[in-house]
């Protein structure tokens, strides 16, 4: 029996500074609303879904920084989303900035979370690769500052049991290293769920700009194929405090085929059906990991490196 998992996409157009958090949650009910009239057991939200991508903002006043971070989980705004989505049966992946008491001290992190249908948390994840920089760089209109303002994330890229499947989750530019993958695909991962939030333009490479789409494309539909699994990867678009973001969240099957896409730069839901029991023609086939991968010998080349490479 196929095992079915309707999914959507939901895109948000730009969250500017002065949007309340109230304001972003309403919009986030509206594409929950409308994912649950098209029969959705879950939809996949954006990275830092419930602010405006606030990195790229120098700032020194912590107090200010802070107001971007969440503290609980659900808190007192995003409760609602939780009890709609309980009341609906729908489930979500949420990103959003986390602030937190670990180990005697403040930490913050880019983290995402999975709820299953009846509101619970069924998984979090903790962003690993953190592109940007630390300190201010003024030549740049606009900063990409995650480094300063997160933590690397401390919790790996495992994978949960959920929606009769084995799920995984990742956050933007994590969808750029094939390691995120692969690290899922050796457990097994049969739907990767990733946000990003991904300015059209790339300060220290604009020569890159005008491929920003097809990197975006091209990275979450290999990691799918070369991996037999599926990948939803939602974006915040369009427009954000004079900050353009590229769009085209999709819904990419384990053949690395594109079924479900956004066509805007706004708030807009994209679906799919996707069936899990897809993976499988992948991961028992050219990609079965058992039969075919040669652990040993990439290992024999990373200890060989240096006989095969001129000296530094
Ligand atoms: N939020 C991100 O991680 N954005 C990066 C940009 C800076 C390149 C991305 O990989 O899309």
């Amino acid at each position: 029996m196929a095992r079915i998992v309707k999914v959507g996409a939901a895109q948000l157009g730009p969250i500017q500074r002065s949007d309340s958090r109230e304001s972003v949650v309403r919009r986030l009910l509206a594409l929950l609303r409308e994912a649950h009239g098209m029969a959705c057991d879950v939809v996949v939200f954006p990275e830092l879904a419930l602010t405006t991508f606030f990195p790229r903002w120098y700032m020194e006043d912590q107090a200010e920084v802070d107001s971007f971070y969440e503290r609980e989980m659900p808190g007192p705004v995003t409760r609602l989303l939780f009890e709609e989505a309980a009341r609906l049966g729908i489930g979500f992946y949420l990103g959003y900035a986390e602030l937190t008491q670990e180990e005697g001290r403040t930490r913050r992190f880019n983290t995402s979370i999975l709820v299953d249908r009846t509101g619970k948390i069924v998984g979090k994840y903790r962003k690993i690769h953190l592109p940007g920089h630390v300190e201010h760089e003024p030549w740049r209109r606009f900063q990409h500052l995650e480094k300063r303002y997160f933590e690397t994330g401390n919790l790996g890229f495992n994978v949960t049991r959920a929606y009769g499947g084995i799920l995984g989750m990742c956050i933007c530019n994590d969808r750029r290293w094939p390691e995120t993958y692969r690290v899922m695909g050796l457990q097994g991962v049969e739907m990767i769920m990733l946000g990003y939030n991904t300015p059209v333009h790339n300060p220290p490479a604009p020569v890159h700009d005008n491929l920003s789409n097809f990197h975006n494309q091209l990275v979450m539909q290999s990691g799918a194929y070369q991996n037999g699994t599926w990948v939803v990867g939602v974006a915040k678009a369009g427009c954000e405090e004079g900050c353009d973001m590229i769009g085209n969240s999709s819904i990419i099957a384990p053949s690395g085929e594109i079924v479900g896409a956004c066509t805007t730069l706004e708030d807009e839901l994209a679906v799919a059906r996707c069936d899990l029991d897809l993976c499988n023609s992948f991961k028992n086939t050219l990609f079965n990991f058992a039969v075919h991968r040669q652990p040993e010998h990439y290992r024999m080349i990373v200890e060989r490196k240096g006989s095969i490479l001129p000296p530094e």
